[in-house]
C-alpha cells in the first residue's frame, strides 16, 4: 500500500511511523510512505500557505493552492486514483471496522490540517472523504494521520509479525480483549490464573472468551449491541451486568 501525507510537518510523521514495527513494514516494503510538505508548494516569497477567512473572525486558514499543487505532485507519480482523506474533527468517527476497510486500498492521500482548517474549496475539489478519530480539536492533523496510518497499516497482511494475530483480537470480534499475563508467575503476591498454567487449551479458550464478554459488560457495556454473542453468553453478560462484576 501506498500512503502520501501532505502536511506542513513531514519529519513529525516520519519520525514516529520509522521509530515503530511501522518501520520495519516500510522497509521490507510492504508499505511505501511518502512524506510531502506542503510548504514546499508556496510560491510566495516567505513561503506563506495560510491568510485571514474571508468574512473575518479569529486565526488563519491553509490557502487552496499550495495544498492542490502538492496533491497534483502525487498524482503525476502515481498510476492510480488514490483516495483522500482529510483528519478533521468534522470527519466520521475513526474505528476498527474502517481501519480494515481503508487496508484494502491501493493509494492513500491523507491531508493534514493546521491552523483553522483548510480551504473549503480544497475539500471540494479533491477530498473523498473525512474522518475524526474523536471528538476533540487537535491543533494539527498529524497526531490524527499518524493514528489512522498504525491502525490500517497493521490490518495489512505481513505488517504484524504473527499474520494470526489480529484476527482473535479485541474489536475484531466486537469484545474487549481479555486481560493477558507473562512471566513471573506471582508478582507482588498476586498470581497468574491457575487455568493459564494448566496447558487445558479449550479450557482456557472458554476462560478468556468469558473474560472478554466480563469485561466488555464492565467497561464499555455500549459494544455488546454489536457483538456476536451465543444465547448463553448473552446470558452470561446478562448476569454480569446485573452483578456488576
Ligand atoms: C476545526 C479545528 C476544524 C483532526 C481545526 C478543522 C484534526 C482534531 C482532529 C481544524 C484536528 C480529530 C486544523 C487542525 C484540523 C483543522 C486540525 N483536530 N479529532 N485539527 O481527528
Amino acid at each position: 500500500m501506498r500512503i502520501d501525507c501532505l502536511t506542513l510537518f513531514p519529519d513529525m510523521i516520519r519520525a514516529v511511523l520509522e521509530e515503530s514495527i511501522i518501520g520495519r513494514a516500510i522497509k521490507a516494503g510492504i508499505l511505501d510512505i511518502h512524506y510531502i510538505n506542503i510548504r514546499d508548494f508556496a510560491q510566495n516569497k516567505h513561503n506563506r500557505v495560510d491568510d485571514a477567512p474571508y468574512g473575518g473572525g479569529m486565526g488563519m486558514v491553509m490557502q487552496p493552492e499550495p495544498i492542490y499543487r502538492a496533491f497534483q505532485s502525487v498524482l503525476e507519480s502515481a498510476e492510480d486514483k488514490p483516495k483522500v482523506i482529510y483528519m478533521s474533527p468534522q470527519g466520521s468517527v475513526f474505528s476498527q471496522d474502517k481501519a480494515k476497510e481503508l487496508a484494502k486500498e491501493e493509494h492513500l492521500v491523507l491531508l493534514c490540517g493546521h491552523y483553522e482548517g483548510v480551504d473549503e474549496r480544497i475539500l471540494e475539489e479533491i477530498v473523498d472523504e473525512e474522518l475524526s478519530i474523536g471528538d476533540y480539536v487537535l491543533t494539527g492533523g498529524e497526531i490524527p494521520a499518524m493514528t489512522v496510518i498504525d491502525a490500517v497499516a497493521r490490518m495489512i497482511p505481513g505488517v504484524l509479525p504473527a499474520e494470526d494475530a489480529y484476527s482473535e483480537e479485541s474489536l475484531y470480534n466486537g469484545l474487549l480483549e481479555y486481560p493477558q499475563y507473562t512471566r513471573p508467575p506471582e508478582f507482588l503476591g498476586r498470581e497468574v490464573p491457575e487455568i493459564l498454567l494448566s496447558g487445558h487449551h479449550e479450557n482456557i479458550k472458554k476462560w478468556r472468551r468469558e473474560e472478554s464478554i466480563r469485561r466488555t459488560c464492565l467497561k464499555r457495556p455500549d459494544l455488546l449491541q454489536d457483538a456476536d454473542l451465543t444465547d448463553k453468553e448473552k446470558e452470561f453478560a446478562e448476569l454480569c451486568i446485573k452483578e456488576n462484576v
